[in-house]
Parts: structure tokens; C-alpha cells; sequence
């Protein structure tokens, strides 16, 4: 089944999903293996690969070698359009609407549009909203745009409401890697009361409980990358407590 439509049905049925990202300059190739069986232990749902900075060239690698561990979906989680392998399965072709940098609301799509319609990737069009958290992250550098205060829910929730208006197919609120404040659950019930489409939440979430409550306030899907690189036993403690999350909404 593709992925997108996955997403909707695990939504329409209130089913919570988990991510792990992996960067692939941070994960060595040789440590795949453990981390892999330990994913495919907890049930994660999917892999995000990708980074706001790739400086080392094993994005392919890091792919192919997951890929020959498990099936577990591969989703490119790019910073940049030269971020792009056809070893994964679907890629998430963000759009970042907090910003007003051009390059990353159309540009970097113009070019790599034709890269796609070739490939067999699925091509997930996705609201990137950039929220404060608290710390200026790579990505807010990288993107040169300003994030949402953390407290100006109403920003988000008309910044999301325009994505979706304009055919965006998911909207992911996120507070960086390596963010010190997550995404306030404040922030993550004005959103998600207000959109249809499914709701990805990530950066700066360190622990099962406020992954539960990110559910519970509407997250769909929960993406956790720095904590699990530090603490691989929170891989199991988080997927449990997002899938758990299914049993309340
Ligand atoms: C970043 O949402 C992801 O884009 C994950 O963030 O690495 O802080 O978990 P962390």
C-alpha cells in the first residue's frame, strides 16, 4: 500500500505512527545492523533519512543497508534537493510555509521535479512549519527564515490552513533537531483541530510521555532523532507510548 494512503487510514482510525529519523552523518554504517533490529523490535512505523546539513557522502549507503535489513519504509527527509536517492521509497517533498525564502517554498522543487517523475519514489508534498524552540537550529540557519514563536498558535494554525488550501497532501510542525523546547501541546491541538490532512510533529522530543502527549493533543506521526542517537532503549519506550496513543483519541 502506499505510504500516503497508509497514513490516511492509520488517521481515519485513529492509529498513531512513529519515526525514526537517521542522519546519515551520524549513524555509522557498521551500527545499522544493531539499530535496525532494535527498530524492527519496537514496530517502527517508518525511517526518516536526512539532515538540514549532509556533509559526508553516504546517504546511498545508509539506505541500501537498511533497506537489506528490513522493510521498514524509508522516507527521505531531505535539507537540500542534492539530498535525493531512489534506494528509498517515498520522499517528503517539503515546502517551508512558516518561511519566505522562495527557494524553499518552489525553487529547489522546479529542479528536482524531473528527478522525481522519473524515479518509482512516492512523492509526499508536505506544509514544513518551522516553530521557535528555543534554540536557533541548524535548519533555521540553513533555510535563512525565521521560525513561529513558540506561543503564537494562531500563526500556525492560518500557516497550515493555507497549506492544505493550497493542495499540500501533510503538514509537520517542527521545532528542529536538537530543538530545547518541543512543539507545546497547546500548539499541536490549534493545529491539528484545524487541518484534515495528516499531522507529522518533531524536534526536541526526548521522552515517551511528552511523545504520549503529543498524540494525545493530535500529532499523527512522531518523528524522534536526537534522543534515540543518545539512549537507544527510548527506540522501544517511545514507539510503545505513540501506539499507545491510539487507545485514547
Ligand atoms: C528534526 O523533527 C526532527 O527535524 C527530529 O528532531 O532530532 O530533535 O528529535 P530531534
Amino acid at each position: 500500500m502506499h505510504i500516503y494512503q497508509s497514513l490516511l487510514e492509520a488517521k481515519a482510525n485513529g492509529e498513531k505512527k512513529f519515526a525514526m529519523l537517521i542522519d546519515p552523518d551520524k549513524v555509522q554504517i557498521g551500527h545499522i545492523d544493531a539499530l535496525i533490529s532494535v527498530a524492527m523490535a519496537a514496530n517502527v512505523d517508518f525511517f526518516f533519512v536526512g539532515g538540514s546539513l549532509i556533509v559526508n557522502n553516504n546517504l546511498d549507503e545508509c539506505l541500501a543497508e537498511i533497506r537489506h535489513q528490513c522493510d521498514i519504509p524509508l522516507i527521505l527527509f531531505p535539507g537540500d534537493s542534492y539530498q535525493l536517492s531512489y534506494h528509498a521509497d517515498a520522499i517528503l517533498f517539503l515546502s517551508l510555509i512558516s518561511g519566505r525564502n522562495a527557494e524553499l517554498l518552489i525553487g529547489k522543487h522546479v529542479i528536482t521535479a524531473p528527478y522525481l517523475k522519473l524515479s518509482q519514489l512516492e512523492v509526499l508534498s508536505c506544509g514544513y512549519i518551522l516553530i521557535d524552540g528555543g534554540v536557533q537550529t541548524t535548519v533555521s540557519y540553513m533555510s535563512n527564515t525565521q521560525p513561529i514563536p513558540s506561543d503564537k498558535e494562531d500563526i500556525a494554525v492560518c500557516t497550515a490552513l493555507a497549506g492544505e488550501m493550497l493542495g499540500l497532501k501533510m503538514i509537520y510542525l517542527d521545532a528542529g533537531s536538537g530543538a530545547i523546547l518541543p512543539v507545546s501541546e497547546e500548539m499541536i491541538t490549534a493545529v491539528s483541530g484545524s487541518i484534515d490532512i495528516p499531522l507529522i510533529v518533531g524536534g526536541g522530543i526526548q521522552s515517551p510521555e511528552k511523545a504520549l502527549l503529543n498524540v494525545r493533543a493530535g500529532a499523527d506521526l512522531i518523528v524522534v532523532g536526537n534522543a534515540i542517537e543518545k539512549d537507544v532503549s527510548l527506540i522501544q519506550e517511545i514507539s510503545d507510548a505513540v501506539h499507545a496513543g491510539c487507545a485514547v483519541t
